[in-house]
């Protein structure tokens, strides 16, 4: 019998040939010049159309949404027409891709902002973390507070990149709402001071993300808007909330009005330990009431399992992804993985990105 994990399914609009999901994976390889993905994108994301459905690399909605060198940005006509290639690419394969909307908020260096600016954040809260600036790791900046007036404007350049990722083609757009970027620094208190209507209460940090979550709706439609979050990781510095529970419970009710697509959730540290509470866990899944991709140290057993149990209708694998273009195939077959090279994780070209073998060209190429 087929394991469930390798049959088709539906998230909202997005038909999917099957329930292994691509994660989204920051990769520093767009144009320098006007963060522009290019052909190497479309090539990298084609090789891996065998996935149900890609969630792309963090893109940022805006220039002053960018926190990394050589990150791509879904607001120009120039990336528009890159991130056309790499649709169109996707879509000659069979795949699916949705485009990841990112803001970084107060990650970010004042030399990637526009006119050498602070960041923006919702309380001048220096993150103390790191981030890579084109030369080498810099500690983030500090942001300054943002205003209500820019608020409205974040929200509005969140419309207008859902607005380029349909016009690039892609199936819909991921809302990045985890790790410690702008959405999440509203959400939790450790990161949002304000004494505003965006502050204080948990109904006041969850409205950014519902203003967010109905701009991009407004545009796509619920059934190709989707959104990831992270309640238990502290990446990026962020500091745990005081009230996990409560307040990611109010997260999900609220998107629970937006009929979305997928709820994509990191259980634990992102990439590390796996140590979301597994009773929270369960009682978020249960509380939303929508398709539910579940992430964060997934192996075969356990995305067979998590699918056929019914605790996800699809799993997120991101770093197999790079050196296994043909990941559900090897999963499918029980076949090996192979191991990524980590220094050509972030930055360069075709060297670990696009080089990495199927198990079929590996096997040609050592006959
Ligand atoms: C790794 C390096 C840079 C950015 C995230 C977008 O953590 C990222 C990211 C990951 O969500």
């Amino acid at each position: 019998m087929t394991d469930a994990l390798f049959t088709p399914t539906t998230l909202g609009q997005i038909p999917l040939k099957n329930r292994v999901v691509m994660a989204p994976l920051t990769r520093n390889r767009a144009r320098p010049e006007d963060d522009t993905p290019h052909d190497l994108h479309a090539t990298y994301y084609a090789q891996r159309a065998g996935a149900g459905l890609i969630v792309s690399e963090g893109t940022q909605i805006s220039p002053e949404g960018k926190g990394y060198a050589w990150t791509p940005g879904i607001h120009s006509p120039e990336q528009v027409a890159g991130w056309k290639r790499v649709t169109e690419a996707v879509h000659a394969k069979g795949g699916r891709i949705v485009a990841q909307l990112w803001h970084v908020g107060r990650i970010s260096h004042v030399s990637l902002q526009p006119g050498g600016a602070a960041p923006v954040a919702p309380s001048a809260l220096g993150a103390g973390s790191k981030t890579f600036d084109g030369t080498g790791f810099v500690e983030t900046s500090v942001p300054r507070e943002l205003t209500e007036a820019e608020i409205a404007r974040i929200v509005a350049d969140y419309a207008h990149a859902a607005r380029c990722a349909e016009e690039a083609g892609f199936d819909g757009v991921e809302i990045h709402g985890a790790n410690g970027y702008l959405i999440d620094q509203f959400l939790r208190d450790s990161s949002n001071h304000r004494t505003d209507g965006y502050g204080g209460s948990i109904e006041n940090r969850v409205r950014f993300l519902r203003e967010v979550v109905a701009a991009v709706t407004g545009v796509l439609g619920g059934g190709r808007t989707g959104i990831r979050i992270s309640p238990w990781s502290n990446a990026n510095n962020v500091g745990i909330d005081s009230d996990t529970p409560a307040l990611f419970g109010r997260v999900v009710e609220v998107l629970n009005g937006f009929g979305l697509a997928f709820l994509h959730v990191v259980e634990g540290q992102t990439g590390g330990d796996r140590n979301a509470p597994a009773e929270e866990l369960a009682k978020l899944r249960a509380a939303f009431d929508g398709p539910w991709i579940a992430n964060n140290g997934y192996n075969r057993a356990m995305a067979i399992a998590a699918v056929a149990e019914g605790r996800a209708d699809a799993v997120a694998f991101g770093r197999p992804f790079i050196a296994n273009p043909d990941l559900v195939e090897r999963l499918e077959r029980d076949a090996p993985l192979a191991e990524g090279d980590r220094d050509t994780y972030y930055g360069g070209g075709a060297a670990g990105y696009t080089d990495y073998p199927t198990l079929q060209g590996a096997a040609e190429g050592a006959a």
